[in-house]
C-alpha cells in the first residue's frame, strides 16, 4: 500500500478504503532499501535506534559514526547526521565529534570484528576514557561482510571460514564477553546485552538504546548496548534457524541483561 493517508491515530484511507493502522514505519527511517539479508538482525537494530530518536524528538541533535562491516550503510538507512569512521575507529571518530559538540547525542554502531578485533585499541581507551557517547555493538559472532571469518567473539566449536574445523579454545582463545570486560572501567557508565531475535528482546533492546541516549543528558560517561544479532548467511542457516541458535547456543555463553546500572542518585538526576 503506497499512496494511504492517515486519517486518524489508528486509521488509513486508501481509495474509498478504510483500514486500521496497525503499524507504520517510523519517518526517522528513509524509504531506501535495506541491502541486509534477509533475517538480518541490522535492520531490526536500526530500526530501534530510529524510533527512539523519533520518540525522543532529538531527530536533529543526534550524530551516529558508522562502522566499516555490513552495517557500512547505516547513514543510508537512518535519517540523522552520520560520520562513516575507518575500520574499528568509530569511538575515536565519536570521541572527536562529541567533545567538538557536546550538546549533541552521540554514538557509534559497530559489528564484533570492527569494535572487538581490529578497534580493540580505540573502543577500550575511548571506554576507560569514560566518553558521554553511547555505544552500540552488534554481536553476531563473525565478520559478516567479508564472508564470515572468525571473530573474537565466534563461539566455541564455531565453524566459521578460517576455523572450518570450529573455533578450538587451544589455539584460538576463548571467545571475548566483550560487555563484562569493559564494565569494570570506570568509564563504563551503562552496561547491558540484548537481543533482537524476538518481539519481547526487540522491546528490551529499545529500552536499552532509550536509556542510553537520555545517560548523555547526565554526562557521566559510556553507554555500552551490546546487541546479540545473527547472521543467517554466514551462519548457513535459515532466518528461523538463527534466531533459534541465539536461543541455544549465543545466549548460554552471552547471557542477557544489564551488567553496569547506575545509582539511584545518578538516576534522580535524570530530568524528563
Ligand atoms: C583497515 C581494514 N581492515 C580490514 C577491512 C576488511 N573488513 C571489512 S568489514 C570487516 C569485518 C566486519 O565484521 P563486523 O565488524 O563483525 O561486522 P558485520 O559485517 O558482522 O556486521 C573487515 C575485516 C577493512 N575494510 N579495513
Ligand atoms: S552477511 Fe550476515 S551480517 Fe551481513 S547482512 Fe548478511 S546476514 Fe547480515
Ligand atoms: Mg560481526
Amino acid at each position: 500500500m503506497e499512496n494511504y493517508e492517515i486519517i486518524h491515530p489508528q486509521c488509513i484511507q486508501d481509495g474509498d478504503d478504510t483500514y486500521d493502522l496497525v503499524y507504520d514505519k517510523t519517518a526517522v527511517m528513509t524509504d531506501t532499501r535495506l541491502h541486509y539479508c534477509p533475517g538480518c538482525g541490522h535492520g531490526t537494530a536500526h530500526k530501534i535506534i530510529a524510533e527512539v530518536i523519533e520518540e525522543l524528538g532529538i531527530t536533529e541533535d543526534v550524530i551516529g559514526v558508522a562502522p566499516v562491516g555490513c552495517s557500512v550503510f547505516a547513514y543510508d538507512y537512518v535519517n540523522i547526521d552520520w560520520q562513516e569512521a575507518a575500520h574499528g575507529r568509530a569511538t575515536a571518530a565519536a570521541t572527536g565529534i562529541k567533545r567538538c559538540l557536546p550538546h549533541k547525542y552521540v554514538f557509534s554502531y559497530q559489528g564484533d570484528g570492527d569494535l572487538a578485533a581490529i578497534g580493540t585499541g580505540e573502543t577500550i581507551h575511548c571506554i576507560n576514557r569514560g566518553e558521554n557517547i553511547m555505544i552500540v555493538f552488534i554481536n553476531n559472532g563473525v565478520y559478516g561482510m567479508t564472508s564470515g571469518q572468525m571473530a573474537p567473539t565466534s563461539l566455541e566449536g564455531m565453524k566459521t571460514t578460517t576455523s572450518p574445523y570450529g573455533r578450538d579454545i587451544k589455539t584460538m582463545g576463548s571467545p571475548i564477553k566483550v560487555s563484562e570486560l569493559i564494565a569494570p572501567l570506570p568509564g563504563a557508565f551503562y552496561v547491558t546485552r540484548q537481543a533482537v531475535n524476538h518481539p519481547g528482546a526487540v522491546r528490551k533492546a529499545k529500552k536499552a538504546i532509550t536509556n542510553g541516549f537520555k545517560y548523555q543528558k547526565l554526562n557521566k560517561g559510556i553507554s555500552f548496548i551490546e546487541i546479540v544479532s545473527n547472521c543467517p548467511s554466514n551462519w548457513k542457516m535459515t532466518p528461523l534457524q538463527s534466531n533459534d541458535y541465539i536461543d541455544t547456543h549465543m545466549l548460554k555463553y552471552y547471557p542477557l541483561g544489564d551488567i553496569k546500572v547506575p545509582s539511584k542518585e545518578d538516576l534522580a538526576n535524570l530530568k524528563d
